[in-house]
């Protein structure tokens, strides 16, 4: 059970590139979290367990196609299917580490060659969502991601898009309120790791502690 008198929990969230070693992070930040008392709940997103996320699973999977709008509103149905969950569990007091989130929903989709797709239309159905409190970035560059095995059969895993990607995640970090805290992957795991634990161990204190109150920009 959750300390009482807890205000609530931090939301964290990972986003960064394919390969950039976002899971394996996520347990060890999660880890570390929890063995110094931390009540700690993961998520990623997708979620490919729910209806909506079998979907999302098959079109990345390639077995089926959609149209780019479409698979668009199926990721952020995919979220807003959890932001009720995310509320209450933070509320509980629970700490939320979150792998990919709508930064992930507005890159992704923007960098498909479809002008209709830009930023801005991909952040529309994601307002509203719940506010993380500390965004990470782990930063890779496409050529070393492609050392680390090559990408796979999914959709998305092509150089040009990776690179496309990578781009407009830079372009949100730059714009105002995008509050990323970017953190170079192509390092050592455990120096990407202790850099993690720099950045959010102070924000997870800070809210757990009821010293911090997010509002909305
Ligand atoms: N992805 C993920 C999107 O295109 N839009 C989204 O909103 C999210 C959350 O799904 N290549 C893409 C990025 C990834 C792919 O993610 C699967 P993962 O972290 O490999 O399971």
């Amino acid at each position: 059970e959750p300390r009482n008198s807890m205000v609530r929990g931090a939301f964290v969230v990972v986003e960064g590139v394919d390969r950039a070693g976002k899971t394996t992070q996520v347990q060890r930040l999660c880890s570390k979290l929890y063995a110094l008392g931390h009540n700690i709940k993961t998520i990623r997103f997708p979620d490919r367990v729910s209806t909506i996320g079998q979907m999302i699973g098959s079109y990345l999977q390639n077995e089926t196609n959609m149209d780019d709008h479409v698979v668009h509103l199926l990721f952020s149905a995919n979220r807003w299917e959890k932001a009720k969950w995310i509320e209450e569990t933070l509320a509980k007091g629970y700490t939320i580490i979150c792998d990919r989130y709508y930064y992930s929903g507005m890159v992704y989709s923007a960098a498909k060659n479809n002008p209709a797709l830009s930023l801005e239309w991909a952040k529309q159905p994601d307002i509203g969502l719940p506010k993380p409190d500390v965004v990470i970035f782990l930063d890779l560059e496409p050529w070393q991601a492609e050392q680390r095995g090559g990408y796979g059969e999914e959709k998305y895993e092509k150089r040009e898009l990776q690179q496309r990607v990578r781009e407009l995640y830079l372009q949100l970090l730059n714009a105002p309120g995008g509050g990323m805290k970017v953190i170079n992957a192509g390092d050592s795991m455990d120096a990407v790791e202790e850099r993690i634990w720099n950045e959010v161990l102070p924000w997870v204190e800070m809210v757990e502690g009821g010293t911090y109150g997010a509002k909305v920009g």
